[in-house]
């Protein structure tokens, strides 16, 4: 079967990405076509050594195509206003941006964690957030096993999470330039606030954390609770995460379970000082996990250090999963 398939925001970060993924895995793509924004039509964008133009987002220029998947990163306002005209020619969105991850008749999907959602899609699927993501396939196999009665969050996003124009205020900020996308320096500092605050005194970005695990694990009454920080990393995201488990545990049988969770590489030798670092896991397609240890203040708790490419299995990686997932699962119309 062959796809024709749209990226929305092709010129962007996430969107050059889904690009190079698409590559990458041979997606059986028959015909491809590039959105952006006016200013960015008309650019050529390269696909496996063919030039294409990228095409005004505009309502008369979906509405002419056949299109079977249309793979969206260009902000939430922009999926609010033209993901339906992708859904009027019968393609399924699958949107990066956090328009709809709420939505009830959305599924909010990482495919290792809960393909079965995808079955219940209205023609759009939300990809979830980034620090959301790398924390779900580690979460989800000690749910299974042990329960889970709390989960403490403490996030070291990098700056690529912020797009192009973090990554340039920190490469400036390194030789003395004024940050232009963060309200502070980010080189040699850390910056407390990822997205706006709310009035309970989290930022949307913390919430987004606690709503979106207890979605995704099918838990809504779950303890969640995150402190997200900016740092001055340019890939991969670092979370330090403190699970207190609903039954006892053998470390040991953590350790196995871990090695053998789908998506998960287990890096902990700590007598040989292995352990997760994000300059290494970035470029990597796995969620990475290591420091992985008992928590002696608290009954049938863990403590974990989960490090992934937050560009990759964050956003381009698992959109591009979740579209091979209904593929696979016959949920998508195609070409023979
Ligand atoms: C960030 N989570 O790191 C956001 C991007 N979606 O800023």
């Amino acid at each position: 079967m062959q796809y024709d398939v749209a990226v929305v925001g092709a010129t962007g970060l996430v969107g050059t990405k889904m690009l190079e993924i698409l590559t990458e895995k041979n997606f059986p793509v028959r015909n491809l076509y590039m959105y952006a924004s006016k200013k960015s039509a008309g650019k050529e964008v390269e696909y496996k050594g063919k030039s294409y133009k990228v095409i005004e987002l505009k309502k008369e220029n979906i509405l002419d195509k056949d299109i079977d998947i249309a793979l969206f990163s260009a902000g939430g306002d922009t999926s609010l206003e033209f993901a339906k005209y992708f859904v009027e020619i019968g393609a399924v969105v699958i949107d990066n941006s956090s328009a709809w991850r709420m939505d009830k008749e959305v599924p909010l999907v990482v495919p290792e964690v809960n393909p079965e959602a995808l079955k219940d899609h209205n023609g759009i699927i939300a990809n979830p957030n980034c620090s959301t993501i790398q924390a779900m396939p580690v979460l989800k196999a000690l749910s299974d096993r042990y329960g889970l009665e709390r989960v403490v969050y403490s996030t070291y996003q990098a700056v690529a999470g912020a797009g192009i124009q973090g990554i340039m205020d920190l490469q400036n900020g390194l030789k003395g330039e004024k940050p232009k996308k963060f309200q502070y320096d980010i080189a040699g500092n850390l910056i407390p606030q990822i997205d706006t605050f709310l009035d309970n005194g989290y930022t949307k970005e913390e919430m987004k954390m606690v709503n979106e695990t207890r979605k995704i694990l099918s838990l809504p009454e779950l303890r969640v609770t995150a402190t997200c920080v900016r740092v001055p990393v340019e890939t991969s995201h670092s979370e330090s995460v403190n699970v207190e488990l609903k039954s006892d545990f053998d470390l040991k049988e953590v350790f196995e379970l871990l090695s053998n969770t789908e998506g998960v590489v287990v890096e902990d030798d700590t007598a040989n000082l292995k352990y997760p670092m994000p300059l290494y896991v970035a470029g990597k397609d796995p969620v990475y996990v290591g420091r992985i240890r008992r928590d002696y203040s608290n009954k049938n708790t863990l403590n974990l250090w989960i490090v992934s490419d937050n560009i990759r299995k964050g956003a381009a990686l698992n959109a591009v999963q979740i579209a091979e997932k209904l593929a696979e699962m016959g949920l998508l119309e195609g070409a023979e």
